[in-house]
């Protein structure tokens, strides 16, 4: 009998092991493909900032669209696979680039200026030039320029001493590294996009090296990753690099080009969502048609274009990631620098209901503009001032007190219609661009 019982708990035991591995490896393969993502409460500055800076700034800055004395189309920053240049021939640009008007603390406060609360500059773009002093690789701007200056030690110093939260752009297309595959080979014509990631594992022990400089050396708060259409880029890798930052710095927020589900917000590119996208988003967007300089083009976006659209984005509640491209010699071009100061000098008096605002309380878009919501106020921002003088929100509740935001001391009257309230707006709206309307109310909006 005792030796029967004895079988059993053997039995038993050596089941329960068995149990146990499997739940292990189970949870283990789910940490390599279940979606990982930070909660929106958990994106602290990053969902109050609403505005950032994009910088795209390399040696395709150098070539500034322009290849063999000949304009080469599309985006500047793709000019090594749009030029079909070989490697060799590309890496040359580095001994020209040379950027003697480069001042970090002047590109942060034109950021400031414009109401920006955050930079994001390409750390390393697809071209696979390193833009500060990585140990990784001697390909870098220190390293292999004649200038051997590293901005981005530079730019995250000046954003600390401003104010302003530093950031970095990271892509994992690589189209230099020895561990990635063209896609065309061809000796003088090669074609790069999309590269095929050849030895995944150095790969991704070549980006932890670099990725742990940019959080431990250049304390960046966030990486935006970019390029993860290559091929041979798994859920695994994806996985990886997002634990391996967070087991460097817990609170630094990533995007969602890791792809795989994995990453804390979504990044929709040159378009706005019309209602905006569920959870924490950004979109980010070129002020001409380029993300790199590009000498002929010049397809500005107007001023009303831009402020509309910052307003746009945060009525969804998602933030505006607005690109700069600088010049190789370091300057950001002058069209950039003076929509970029309309838009701050907007902010400085409606920033109120863009920061730290959240999307519109109402679910049918408005007539005259947008909606942004805080607790206890709703901001109306007027794009379409009513010619009859009065506008109409669908909701129920009271309204305690209306008052312009560029004039606060002038009361606007209210009543109530069967479509909702009804406010009366003077004449003509203090700015030509977008006038915001506050309205104080208790609790919360009860929509019509
Ligand atoms: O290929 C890049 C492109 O060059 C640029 O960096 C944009 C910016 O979001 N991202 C990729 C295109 O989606």
């Amino acid at each position: 009998m005792k030796r029967k019982s004895a079988g059993i708990k053997a039995l038993l035991l050596t089941l329960g092991i068995i149990i146990a591995l499997f739940s292990f490896s189970t949870l283990q393969a789910q940490s390599k493909t279940a979606p990982i993502h930070k909660t929106t409460s958990d994106m602290g500055w990053w969902d109050n900032a609403r505005f950032g800076m994009f910088i795209h700034w390399g040696l395709y800055s150098e070539a500034a669209g322009e290849w063999d004395g000949k304009p080469i189309k599309g985006i500047g920053e793709w000019i090594m696979n749009s030029a079909h240049i070989p490697r060799a021939q590309y890496e040359q640009l580095a001994a020209k680039f040379d950027p003697v008007d480069f001042n970090a603390s002047q590109w942060v406060k034109i950021a400031k200026e414009a109401g920006m609360k955050y930079i994001v500059i390409t750390t390393k773009h697809h071209d696979g030039f390193s833009m500060f002093k990585t140990k990784a690789s001697k390909y870098n701007i220190v390293n292999a320029t004649p200038w051997h200056k590293d901005p981005m030690a530079l730019l995250s110093k000046a954003s600390r001493e401003q104010g302003i939260k530093f950031c970095t752009y990271y892509s994992i297309m690589d189209w230099h590294t020895p561990f990635q595959q063209a896609a065309d080979t061809n000796a003088i014509k090669p074609t790069y996009n999309p590269t095929t990631l050849t030895e995944p594992a150095k790969y991704v022990s070549y980006m932890k090296q670099q990725l742990h400089e940019l959080i431990s050396q250049y304390h960046t708060n966030l990486i935006w990753f970019d390029g993860g259409w290559l091929k041979n880029w798994t859920s695994g890798e994806a996985h990886e690099i997002y634990n391996y930052i967070h087991s460097i710095n817990p609170s630094i927020i990533v995007n969602n080009r890791l792809k795989f589900d994995v990453g804390d917000y979504g990044t929709p590119e040159q378009k706005i969502p019309v209602r905006g996208l569920p959870g924490p988003w950004e979109t980010c967007m070129t002020l001409n048609d380029t993300w790199g300089f590009k000498t002929d083009d010049d397809n500005w976006k107007s001023d009303t274009t831009l402020i509309t659209n910052l307003i746009h984005c945060a009525s969804g509640g998602g933030n505006f990631l607005l690109n700069v491209g600088p010049t190789s010699t370091g300057i950001i071009p002058q069209p950039e620098v003076d929509r970029l100061m309309a838009m701050g000098r907007w902010l400085k008096v409606n920033g109120e209901a863009i920061y730290g605002s959240h999307r519109t309380p109402f679910n049918i878009a408005l007539p005259f503009g947008y909606a942004t919501e805080k607790p206890g106020k709703i901001f109306l921002e007027v794009t379409q001032w009513p010619q009859d003088g009065v506008i109409t929100v669908p909701m129920k509740n009271k309204i305690v007190k209306a008052y312009l935001l560029a004039n606060p001391k002038h009361q606007l009257s209210t009543t109530r219609s069967e479509d909702g309230m009804v406010i009366h707006l003077p004449k003509q709206g203090p700015d030509p661009i977008a006038s915001v309307v506050v309205l104080q109310i208790n609790g919360a909006v009860e929509t019509n």
